[in-house]
C-alpha cells in the first residue's frame, strides 16, 4: 500500500530561477491569495501533489468508517447508536466530496479506488488500529476527529478552490463528531470506576497514534516545503501537532484522565506543552502495512466494493434505460 501512488517529479522546492514564465505567474497568483480553479493552468507537479493529498484524504474518510462500524451493533443505547450511524454516514459523504474534488484535477474515481483496493494508495495511519471497547468511540471522536479538525481548518483556506470549499462543510461536520466523542468520554469519566478505567484505557491507546496523524516531523516531511510554497499547507506538521496537544491536555484534565506521556509538561516560556518523543518506528511500520489492522481494513474495503458490484451495475443499467427512453422520445 505504501508505495507512493503519484510521483510528482519534483526533487526540491522550486525557486523563482527554476520556474518558467507560466510557473512564475502561477506562483504570483498563489502569493496574492487568488484561488486556483479546475480549469486554470497549473504546473503538473501542483496537480499531482493535489491528487496525491486529496485522494489520500478521501481514502482516509471511507476507510475511517470501518473502525467505528465495529460498534454500530453494540452501541449502549438507541440514541448513541443513531448518533454513531449519522457520524459514520457523514464520513462517507466527506469521502464523496473529496473524490469529486480530486476528479476536477483530471483523475477518475475508478482509478483512485483501484489504487486504494490494490494497496498502492495511502490512507491515514490512524485507521489501522483496533476499536476494542465502546470508549474507543469516544476517543476517536475526541482525539481523531479533533486532530482532523485542527489539520483541516487551514485547508479551508488552501490555494485549490474545489478542495478548500469541500473542507468548509467537512469541518462543520467534524466539529459535531468531536463533540459527540467528548460527550461519550464525559459520560464514561463520570460513571462507575470501571467506566472511567475504560475511558482511560482508550485514551492510553489512541493518544500516540493521534499525534502521528499529523505526519512525520517537519525535518522528515518530504512534501511540506513545496506544499507550503503552493499554499496547499498553511501550517507545518509539527505546528499543528503542537496545537492539538495544547488544546487537548486541558480537556483531559477536565475529564480527570491522564495523558499517557510522562514527559508532558507545561513550558512557561513557550506558553505551550512540551511532550515526549513519538515512536516513529511504529508510524513507519503502520505506513508499510504492518499496523495491527492494515490487512483487515483493506480486506473489508475490497469485499464491500465487490459486494456492491450488482448495485453499481443496476444503477448503470437504469441510467442507460432512461437515456434510451429520452432518445426515443
Ligand atoms: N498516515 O511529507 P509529508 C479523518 C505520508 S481524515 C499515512 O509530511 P504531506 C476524518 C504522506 O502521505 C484523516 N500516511 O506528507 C475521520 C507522505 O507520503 P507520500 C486524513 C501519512 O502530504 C475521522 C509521507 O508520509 N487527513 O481523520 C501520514 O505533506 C474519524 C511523508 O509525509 C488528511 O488526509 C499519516 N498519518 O503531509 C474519518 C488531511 N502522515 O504521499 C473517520 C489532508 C504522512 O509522499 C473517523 N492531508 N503520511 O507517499 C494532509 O494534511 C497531509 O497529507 C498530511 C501529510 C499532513 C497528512
Amino acid at each position: 500500500m505504501y508505495a507512493q501512488m503519484v510521483e510528482t517529479g519534483l526533487k526540491k522546492v522550486q525557486t523563482s530561477d527554476d520556474m518558467s514564465a507560466e510557473e512564475r505567474e502561477f506562483q504570483a497568483r498563489i502569493d496574492a491569495g487568488v484561488k486556483i480553479e479546475a480549469k486554470d493552468w497549473m504546473p503538473d507537479a501542483y496537480r499531482k501533489t493535489l491528487i496525491r493529498q486529496i485522494s489520500q484524504h478521501a481514502h482516509s474518510e471511507i476507510v475511517g468508517q470501518l473502525p467505528e462500524g465495529n460498534w454500530v451493533t453494540r452501541a449502549p443505547t438507541l440514541k448513541r447508536k443513531s448518533i454513531l450511524l449519522a457520524k459514520i454516514q457523514d464520513e462517507a459523504g466527506h469521502g464523496l466530496y473529496l473524490y469529486s474534488a480530486a476528479e476536477t484535477l483530471g483523475v477518475s474515481r475508478d482509478e483512485l479506488l483501484d489504487a486504494l483496493h490494490s494497496g498502492k494508495a495511502k490512507y491515514s495511519s490512524i485507521f489501522n488500529y483496533p476499536t476494542l471497547s465502546w470508549a474507543d468511540m469516544g476517543a476517536i471522536g475526541w482525539l481523531v476527529d479533533g486532530s482532523a479538525i485542527i489539520n483541516q481548518i487551514p485547508l479551508c483556506r488552501c490555494s485549490y478552490g474545489p478542495y478548500s470549499r469541500a473542507m468548509i462543510r467537512v469541518c462543520k461536520e467534524e466539529s459535531f463528531h468531536a463533540r459527540q466523542g467528548y460527550d461519550i468520554m464525559m459520560a464514561l469519566s463520570k460513571g462507575t470506576p470501571e467506566q472511567k478505567q475504560m475511558a482511560q484505557d482508550a485514551l492510553n491507546r489512541w493518544w500516540w497514534p493521534s499525534l502521528m496523524m499529523f505526519g512525520p516531523s517537519d525535518a522528515a516531511s518530504v512534501n511540506s516545503a513545496q506544499s507550503a510554497q503552493w499554499r496547499i499547507k498553511l501550517f507545518s506538521n509539527d505546528e499543528l501537532r503542537q496545537r492539538m496537544v495544547d488544546q487537548t491536555v486541558p480537556q483531559a484534565e477536565y475529564l480527570g484522565l491522564t495523558i499517557p506521556d510522562p514527559d508532558l509538561k507545561w513550558n512557561e516560556e513557550r506558553g505551550s506543552y512540551d511532550f515526549g518523543e513519538i515512536d516513529w518506528e511504529e508510524f513507519h511500520q503502520v505506513l508499510k502495512g504492518n499496523g495491527p489492522c492494515n490487512k483487515e481494513r483493506l480486506r473489508t474495503r475490497v469485499k464491500a466494493w465487490d459486494d456492491g458490484e450488482w448495485f453499481r451495475d443496476a444503477l448503470v443499467a437504469y441510467a442507460d434505460k432512461q437515456q434510451a427512453k429520452q432518445a426515443a422520445a
